[in-house]
């Protein structure tokens, strides 16, 4: 179904895009459930679209990983698949370090430092995916990133040897200094994971855990908050340039609001998820000096790895940020 849907896009895509002053409606490929506050700020995004586009322009999400996988999704925009799509920014770690750097451990660690970071990171990121063919849209951040685990965890040491599931190369790098085992698991895969037994610990969100029932597989949260990281949403320069004018601008202008609704959303989730584990019985710890200790030392390393990766670009990021 998924593959036969597919075809019927990739043919449709651009073509539907070119489609001047008639109604359009574009597949858009999301990799979170619906009840991710992401996904729901991005069904309110298409929602303003087809406001204020006067019904020019429908978006139709595809979530959870529906249509493509999330590793796809940034090739399924680029190729003209289709036109728009969100992925976890962190995830191109690889590709560039100016992408995970919302990723580093204990970098940005509050809201108001994440602001700063992406505004430093952002021309970075516009640029190598603009000589992609794509267009920055808008950037959410999750709330901040803590441990879940099956006992308590006070100091590095007793992260040894534990199951891990990570969603990037920058936690597999963390996961790995730590001494622990990283298996890369998605959002919706996350339950079953633990219920087989192929993972046993993670760093995530309040949101991430509560949405998927942590309660069920850990016992304890412990609250590092290690990193603030971003969902991205970008779209086809080429289907960008298709669409009227007027079309073009209230695409940008729904962006625009996207951005800061997603950003108050996640302020707001932090605390409502928060509560939602301990309400469920999940023990919600302040992390120990010497495990935080711990855990910063590592962040130091892969900063100083980060560092010689990114190079000059690099060093204009981080110059932006500390300003
Ligand atoms: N949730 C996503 C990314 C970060 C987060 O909080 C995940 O766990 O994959």
């Amino acid at each position: 179904m998924r593959t036969l849907l597919k075809m019927a896009i990739s043919g449709i895509a651009l073509l539907g895009a070119t489609s001047m002053g008639h109604a359009a409606s574009w597949d858009m490929p999301t990799p979170y459930p619906d009840k991710t506050f992401h996904t729901q700020n991005i069904a309110a995004f298409a929602k303003d679209v087809a406001t204020a586009s006067k019904g020019k322009l429908t978006i139709k999400l595809h979530t959870a990983g529906s249509l493509f996988k999330h590793k796809e999704i940034k090739g399924a925009v680029r190729g003209g698949q289709v036109p728009i799509g969100e992925f976890f920014m962190g995830l191109l770690a690889n590709e560039n370090p100016a992408f995970g750097i919302d990723t580093q451990p204990f970098l940005a660690t509050n809201y108001k430092d994440a602001a700063k970071l992406w505004a430093a990171q952002r021309p970075a990121v516009e640029k190598l995916l603009d000589k992609q063919g794509l267009m920055v849209l808008f950037s959410v951040p999750w709330p901040g990133q803590s441990l879940y685990t099956k006992k308590d965890i006070n100091t590095v040491d007793d992260l040894k040897g534990l199951k891990f599931r990570t969603y990037n190369p920058t936690l597999e790098k963390f996961v790995k200094h730590a001494g622990a085992a990283p298996t890369q698991v998605q959002v919706p895969d996350i339950p079953q994971a633990f219920a087989t037994g192929r993972v046993e610990a993670m760093i995530t969100s309040p949101s991430t855990g509560a949405n998927s029932k942590a309660w069920d597989y850990v016992t304890v949260y412990t609250d590092i908050q290690a990193w603030v990281p971003k969902n991205v949403v970008v779209m086809n320069k080429k289907a960008f340039r298709r669409l009227d004018k007027d079309v073009q601008d209230a695409v940008l202008a729904s962006a625009k609001k996207a951005e800061t609704r997603g950003w108050e959303m996640s302020k707001a989730e932090a605390a409502t998820k928060t509560a939602i584990l301990k309400k469920n019985g999940i023990k919600i710890v302040t992390p120990s000096a010497p495990l935080m200790d711990g855990l910063k030392a590592i962040g130091a390393k892969m900063m100083a790895d980060w560092k010689k990766k990114a190079g000059k670009e690099g060093e204009a990021i981080l110059a932006a940020y500390a300003k």
